[in-house]
């Protein structure tokens, strides 16, 4: 099965460029964000909805890069306020990691990277769906929150990696209907966070994002951290 792209070697993010035209561009995520440059303002309140509703069947797909988690709920979870203008509806969440537990986050703090980072991706309400947001420069936000390793665990995560033994090769899904909330995944402390404009953080690497990082990591136990999923 040939890949679009790959993570090192004559296809790894160097190369990206060559194929996809955006990647060469100006605002690329991810970032190593210094603590020491960032200006820190008072932004409205964020505000979630549907975070707090169980979800009724998630959808668990292997596609090669990450793993992706989709969700049905009706209305979709969404999010407002802080840096955002407008409503940005739930499309889908996806994790990033490593080989270790050293490394694997995308964006890095003060040089710091984490174990894992979990992505939620919103698109603008009013541009409909994501491929439509993308061709925007304000069309998606993501959510990102950084995973820290700890001897206590986050048990709304057992779900999630019960279902990752069912998607260890590339292009395999799974569903689960374990009843968490998106809310269940998150850290105790939203209120504080980074927010930047940049890009997808693989191809296209279109610069329609408004990044959210939050500062508060999510703590998980080793054996929750997706180093044995292929991608
Ligand atoms: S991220 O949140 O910045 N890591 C995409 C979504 C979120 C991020 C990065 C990329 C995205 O939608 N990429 C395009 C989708 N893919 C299709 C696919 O699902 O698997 C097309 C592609 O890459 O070019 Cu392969
Ligand atoms: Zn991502």
């Amino acid at each position: 099965f040939s890949q679009e792209f790959e993570y090192d070697g004559t296809m790894g993010p160097q190369h990206w460029g060559e194929l996809y035209s955006e990647c060469a561009g100006k605002h690329q995520s991810p970032i190593d964000i210094n603590v020491l440059h960032v200006k820190e303002v008072t932004l409205p309140d964020l505000e979630w909805s549907g975070f707090d509703d169980p979800l009724d069947h998630v959808h668990v797909t292997n596609n090669g890069h990450t793993v992706l988690l989709e969700v049905t709920n009706e209305p979709h979870p969404a999010v407002r306020g802080g840096p955002l203008d407008s409503t940005y509806v739930f499309s889908q969440m996806h994790f990033h990691w490593g080989d270790n537990d050293t490394f694997g986050s995308e964006d890095k703090i003060n040089h710091r990277s984490f174990a894992m980072e979990l992505h939620m991706l919103f698109y603008k309400e009013e541009y409909g769906d994501a491929a439509e947001a993308v061709k925007h420069p304000d069309g998606l936000t993501v959510l990102a929150f950084f995973y820290e390793l700890d001897r206590h665990g986050h048990p709304a995560y057992d779900a999630i990696t019960a279902a990752l033994g069912n998607v260890t090769e590339p292009h395999s899904s799974t569903s689960m209907f374990s009843s968490f909330t998106l809310s269940d995944l998150l850290p105790y402390e939203l209120k504080r966070y980074f927010t930047y404009r940049g890009s997808l953080t693989t191809p296209p690497c279109s610069e329609v994002v408004i990044w959210i990082d939050f500062e508060q990591p999510i703590r998980l136990i080793h054996n929750q951290v997706g180093d044995e999923v292929y991608i």
